[in-house]
């Protein structure tokens, strides 16, 4: 099918500058032939227009302790970015965005869940389950899913609330590092957490398959939301906030393969975000080539 793809070089979710480049390196490690191999027709639309960081009014969101920072410009791109992913899909092409940090997830799914029932599979180190009033940081990219659902409403986030994201449909897999109050919420919702020791125990194939089947059930749709963080450091270096005891290269490649096996033949597979791509702390491009080479993996690409 068509995929378009639509570049988030945002990173005022985060600490680190960097991650704002990452649809350039994305792009540049062969993206559009990876999915033109994977049979998709792949189009490009270019990049959302973001201020750098240092070029914003510092006026407009002025940082302050225990706030989420940058918050009006994450709405601002966050707001264009669903308007963009929700016609791409009125149209019958599915979206791919490139980011940029995760906190660009809420306009994927914003714009994914705007007129459909939405389940949304989180591959992902972190939880990005904090509010404003739980976060350590402040910073947004470890708050999205929350967000999204609904849970940010008391810290000036309900802008990014999903009404078509149900908690029931959401599934993490390969969680490794929570904060005390995210790990309390997270165990406290309905969504379902698989960990790395899932993955020990049960291989990923078996652990993604359940996922997917979670975030396939009674929904429209499955939106696949791939932190490269996920994945172990030592495989994927080029992130802002490694955490080691990640997938390796082909637990990696074998749990997209089975997105694309599960969810591609029904068309089930409705929207998809790459993010927390840095290529500043990268090394020689391998963490965005791995990110090329997932997202052809998930949208069908095989050996033979
Ligand atoms: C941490 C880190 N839990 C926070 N989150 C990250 O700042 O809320 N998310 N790195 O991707
Ligand atoms: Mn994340
Ligand atoms: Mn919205
Ligand atoms: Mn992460």
């Amino acid at each position: 099918g068509a995929v378009r793809v639509i570049g988030a070089p945002m990173d005022y979710g985060t600490n680190r500058r960097g991650v704002d480049m990452g649809p350039s390196a994305i792009r540049y490690a062969g993206l559009a032939d990876g999915l033109a191999e994977a049979g998709t027709t792949p189009t490009d639309d270019g990049d959302l227009v973001v201020a750098r960081a240092e070029e914003r009014d510092p006026d407009a969101s002025p940082p302050s302790e225990g706030e989420a920072k940058f918050l009006a410009e994450i709405e601002d791109v966050c707001t264009r970015l669903e308007e963009r992913v929700a016609e791409t899909i009125a149209e019958g092409v599915t979206p791919l965005v490139l980011g940029g940090d995760h906190s660009i997830a809420i306009g994927t799914v914003g714009g994914a869940a705007r007129e459909a029932d939405l389940g949304v599979v989180w591959f992902d180190a972190h939880g990005d389950f904090n509010t404003p009033e739980t976060s350590p940081s402040g910073n947004v990219h470890g708050m999205p899913l929350a967000a999204i659902l609904g849970r940010g409403a008391f810290g000036g986030m309900e802008w990014a609330r999903a009404p078509g994201v149900r908690e029931e449909s959401v599934a993490y897999v390969g969680l490794r590092s929570l904060d005390d109050r995210e790990r309390v919420a997270i165990r406290d919702s309905e969504m379902t957490a698989y960990t790395m020791s899932d993955i020990d125990e049960r291989g990923v194939n078996a652990v993604v398959e359940d996922a997917l089947e979670v975030a396939a059930a009674g929904t429209d749709g499955v939106h696949v939301s791939l932190d490269l963080d996920w994945l172990d450091p030592k495989t994927a270096p080029g992130v802002g906030t490694p955490v080691r005891g990640g997938v390796s290269y082909r637990e990696a490649h074998s749990a997209l393969e089975s997105v694309s096996e599960r969810l591609g033949d029904s068309g089930l597979l409705r929207s998809m975000d790459v993010v927390e791509v840095n290529p500043i702390l990268d090394e020689a491009n391998e963490t965005a080539t791995l990110a090329t080479e997932l997202a052809a993996s998930a949208f069908g690409r095989r050996i033979i």
